[in-house]
């Protein structure tokens, strides 16, 4: 590239993205309110700054060049020295494609600041890091008595369908979800923004163990298990109590492998406690009451994705396997990575 092309070019890119003054001034029109970002370095720096793009330029290989709103930015990681980067949005849309821009400037207490892209690793809209609500696809509280049906309380309005299951009323919790471990579950159909779990997955929790569990168990009883049939006995993922009585997870491959990790610290029972699990590549995390309890590795780095429902109460029904016998409540699933803050945070709920 010729210097004046160059500089052309960097023209461009300090355009799009603000400077310090720019910014200021764009605070002064009402109509043009900067962005605040949450800039994370590659060597573990963290600055916080506003810039007053209003949108932000991505090359993608099959859509062309899109125009994303910063208003609607949750975060864009930068995997590379080429500037490829992965852009989540607000509403759940995913975009790759490489960054046309060079350098970022940020308004920050410093002062007008200068990053060169391929030195962050993530520039993130600030306040999302606090947003439970990002990525969240399924939630269930119960607070209802109609038998039935579940409201799903979550971006989806995805409802669930209550097998035997009886809501009931518990001190402290209010309205939670009762199993009896033999044939009660709740069945949630597949749809589209469940079966394109992959990569990452969260979920969590209120339980209560029932003081003596009685189940027909291949394995484990289960909390949350989705695409395990008949014919495929292990789930594409699933989340329970472990024979020890501590957490586990499980997933399979394509050929109906399973690897599990587990736990070791027991669960007492006839308890609220609040579980959790996420898994991010292979990489999964079990938590209890907050607290991580297992943080491992598996085999396979990400889920397989059956087509098939998912089952709340039991690895699957009909005839029922791995039942729950106990409460649940507050059952949430995302498909991101929640993290230890969040976690904690969600125990706090
Ligand atoms: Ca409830």
């Amino acid at each position: 590239m010729t210097p004046a092309r160059y500089r052309v070019r960097l023209a461009v890119g300090l355009l799009l993205w603000g400077v310090g003054s720019n910014d200021l001034r764009a605070a002064d029109q009402p109509n043009a309110s900067p962005t605040r970002l949450v800039v994370a370095l590659k060597d573990g720096s963290r600055l916080v700054g506003n810039t007053a793009t209003r949108e932000l330029p991505v090359r993608t290989e099959t859509l062309g060049d899109l125009k994303i709103p910063m208003a609607q930015l949750e975060y864009l990681d930068i995997d590379d020295t080429n500037l490829t980067a992965s852009v989540v949005l607000r509403n759940g849309d995913r975009i790759r494609g490489q960054l046309p821009l060079r350098k970022l400037e940020l308004a920050t207490v410093f002062g007008a600041v200068t990053i060169p892209l391929q030195v962050i690793a993530r520039i993130q809209a600030a306040g999302g890091e606090r947003s439970v609500e990002r990525g969240l696809i399924l939630r269930y509280g119960f607070d209802q008595e109609d038998g039935d049906v579940v409201a799903d309380q979550g971006p989806h309005r995805h409802d669930g369908a209550v097998h035997g299951a009886e809501i009931v009323q518990s001190g402290g919790r209010g309205w939670v979800c009762r199993f009896d471990g033999s044939t009660d579950y709740i069945e949630v159909a597949n749809a589209d923004f469940i079966e394109k779990i992959q990569d990452e997955v969260s979920m969590a929790l209120w339980i209560k163990i029932a003081p003596a569990i009685q189940t027909k168990t291949l394995n484990f009883p289960h909390l949350v298990s989705k695409g395990a049939t008949h014919s495929h006995l292990f789930s594409d993922f699933s989340f329970g109590i472990s024979r020890a009585g501590g957490l586990a997870w499980q997933y399979a491959n394509a050929n109906n492998q399973p690897a599990t990790v587990e736990s070791d610290q027991p669960i007492s029972k006839d308890a609220w406690h609040h579980v959790a699990a996420t898994f991010g590549k292979g990489a999964i995390k079990l938590y209890v009451d907050g607290e991580l309890q297992a943080a491992k590795t598996g085999p396979y780095e990400s889920l397989r994705r059956s087509g098939q429902p998912l089952y709340i109460g039991c690895r699957y029904p009909e005839p029922l396997l791995d039942g729950f016998k106990g409460l649940i409540d507050d059952i949430r699933l995302w498909d991101r990575v929640l993290s230890d803050r969040e976690v904690l945070a969600l125990d706090h709920d």
